[in-house]
This record gives C-alpha cells, sequence and structure tokens, in this order.
C-alpha cells in the first residue's frame, strides 16, 4: 500500500518540477520573448524595448504597425539605421534598431544602444542604414576600447569584438 501510494504522488512532483519551468516557458510567448537562435528582433531606440518574432516578415510586419501607432510616419517617424547579425555574412538572428532619424556626421554619437541581455556577445556583422556608422563597444554605456567606425555593410565585424559587443553608437 504504501508503495502505490509512493508510486501515484511520483506525477505530482514531476508536475511540480515542470511548474517551476513554466515561468520560463510563459516569457517565450510575447513581447518579453528573449531572442533564440533564429529569432529576428526590433530594437526600439526611444523606448529601449525590444520585440523578438520567428521571422524576419513578422518583424518587419510589426515595426509596420508600430510606425503607424506613432503616426504612420515610416518617413519621418521610424527609421531603420541598423541591422545587427549574431552570424558572419548576416545570417542567423538579427537586431534591427529603429530611430527617429538619419545620422548627422557631426563627429558625435547620435545614438545610443545598450544591448539587451540576450543580445551582449553575439554581433558578428553588421549593416548601417540611415547614413549611419556602426560603433561596437565592449561594455555596456558604450564603454571599453571600440571598434568601428563600420561604414558599409560588413560581413565579419573581425576578431576585436566578435561576439563581444555589449553596446552600439550610431554616429
Ligand atoms: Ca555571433
Amino acid at each position: 500500500m504504501r508503495h502505490r501510494t509512493l508510486r501515484a504522488g511520483l506525477p505530482i512532483a514531476a508536475m511540480s518540477l515542470l511548474a517551476a519551468t513554466v515561468p520560463g516557458i510563459a516569457a517565450a510567448d510575447g513581447a518579453a520573448r528573449p531572442a533564440g537562435p533564429d529569432q529576428h528582433c526590433n530594437f526600439d531606440v526611444r523606448s529601449g524595448e525590444q520585440h523578438c518574432f520567428g521571422s524576419l516578415d513578422e518583424a518587419e510586419a510589426d515595426a509596420r504597425v508600430r510606425g503607424s501607432a506613432h503616426g504612420g510616419a515610416t518617413a519621418q517617424g521610424d527609421i531603420i539605421q541598423a541591422t545587427l547579425f549574431d552570424e558572419e555574412n548576416f545570417a542567423g538572428a538579427s537586431f534591427t534598431v529603429y530611430g527617429t532619424g538619419m545620422c548627422e556626421k557631426n563627429d558625435k554619437v547620435d545614438y545610443q544602444i545598450d544591448l539587451p541581455d540576450d543580445w551582449k556577445n553575439r554581433v558578428s556583422s553588421v549593416q548601417p542604414w540611415a547614413d549611419c556608422w556602426i560603433w561596437l563597444y565592449p561594455e555596456p554605456g558604450l564603454g571599453g576600447d571600440r571598434d568601428g567606425p563600420f561604414k558599409e555593410n560588413t560581413g565579419a565585424v573581425g576578431g576585436a569584438l566578435n561576439d563581444r559587443a555589449q553596446s552600439v553608437g550610431l554616429s
């Protein structure tokens, strides 16, 4: 009898164990979804919010909707300033930076991005847009010895900061 009770209890214990992992699973459903291997994320420079999707098409569709929410101004509201990729040659997960304007060539960093934790130490290739040059930094807050500027599509950012960038400056 004791043996049967013990066996009956096992599934409950197993369920408890499963329940303990549910918060992580739940977080994967929605805006707080962490960037997985093939996630495509939009990053809003104004809010610092990241929204990730399973395909580039979904990510672009979401960006259009958010642009509408900001007055429908893709022309003057949301501008793609840079796209960062997990893998070389613009492959793997992507991180697209949406800002409010073009970069100015004034010898200053116009836009500063602290990469979310799930994008730290991942960037391997980059595409600059909107007249921006991309600088990569090994520490948050544009700290450490930066590399760049990457002025054109760069299929491999190179050894100095490959898989090491934690913040990004756009100038
Ligand atoms: Ca990488």
